[in-house]
């Protein structure tokens, strides 16, 4: 019989059939909607019904060319979301980091949740990421793990992810940049990708090092997914390397509304 462990080991990932439940996940789904509905009414004059998944993803697209920098703003937000904060802190999920072998488990970075469509795209990259490892933008512990898993039943027509199992113990590939959107410069065999398939629950897990890209998505639909990420501390060459934090956090130097707030505005909300 083979273990998580050895089957993680051997292939760089899991997939993990209904670990978390559909309440769970949607929960964070209908949080993040209501979210971008609050701009969507702001910005677009327009009350949405957030069950109504192809008019709500109408709208998401109308606030996307509307307003780009509300809608990058909100989905930033939509990161922040206490429900998904508290989904990446939950002790089975720990639990799980400590089967594969974490002995001090921590927050790599703050969650991720994905958007993917061309519709909300500017032309770049980032709804279809090409082939990359996760690895050369959190330069954390050699054992860094991804979770990955989608808001919405998802196969190969939502673009969902393909990976390259056993890629993980290739080592660091050449990359054009260091980010998300670097691409892998290597040849890499196309036959071997595998297409992942998942129903809302399931959750994919897998090595920082991992090949992986995004599908392409051919429907009219968005691919909703958030990612997690962790490292574990207690591994030797990242407590030499200093525990590098290569994400880069920081405020905005100025106003981003000039001569906001009034005082009088203050003193309503404390009134
Ligand atoms: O969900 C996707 O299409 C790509 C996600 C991904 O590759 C990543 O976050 O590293």
């Amino acid at each position: 019989m083979v273990t998580m462990k050895e089957q993680f080991n051997k292939d760089g990932y899991i997939i993990l059939k209904n670990f978390f439940s559909k309440e769970e996940i949607n929960q964070i789904y209908t949080e993040a909607r209501k979210l971008f509905a609050l701009q969507i009414q702001r910005v677009l004059g327009k009350s949405v019904d957030i069950d109504n998944k192809d008019e709500f993803e109408q709208a998401m697209f109308d606030l996307f060319e509307a307003d780009f920098n509300t809608f990058v703003n909100t989905g930033k937000q939509a990161q922040h979301l206490i429900s998904l904060h508290r989904l990446g802190t939950e002790s089975k999920l720990i639990n799980l980091l400590k089967s594969l072998g974490y002995d001090f488990p921590m927050i790599g970075v703050r969650p991720a949740m994905q958007f993917n469509s061309r519709y909300l795209s500017k032309g770049g990259s980032h709804w279809k990421l090409g082939a990359h490892q996760d690895w050369r933008t959190g330069q954390g512990s050699l054992d860094s793990i991804v979770m990955w898993f989608p808001m919405v039943d998802c196969g190969e027509a939502l673009g969902s992810l393909q990976i390259l199992p056993g890629s993980h113990k290739d080592g660091l590939l050449k990359a054009d940049t260091s980010g998300y959107l670097g691409s892998i410069q290597e040849d890499l065999p196309e036959d071997a990708y595998i297409q992942t398939e998942f129903e809302v629950g399931d959750l994919l897990v897998f090595s920082a090092f991992l090949v992986h890209r995004s599908g392409n998505n051919v429907t009219n639909n968005i691919r909703w997914s958030i990612q997690l990420r962790y490292n574990n501390m207690a591994e030797p060459t990242f407590q030499e390397r200093g525990f590098p934090m290569p994400y880069i956090y920081k405020p905005e130097a100025d106003l981003v509304t000039p001569d906001f707030p009034k005082k009088q505005q203050l003193e309503t909300v404390f009134s």
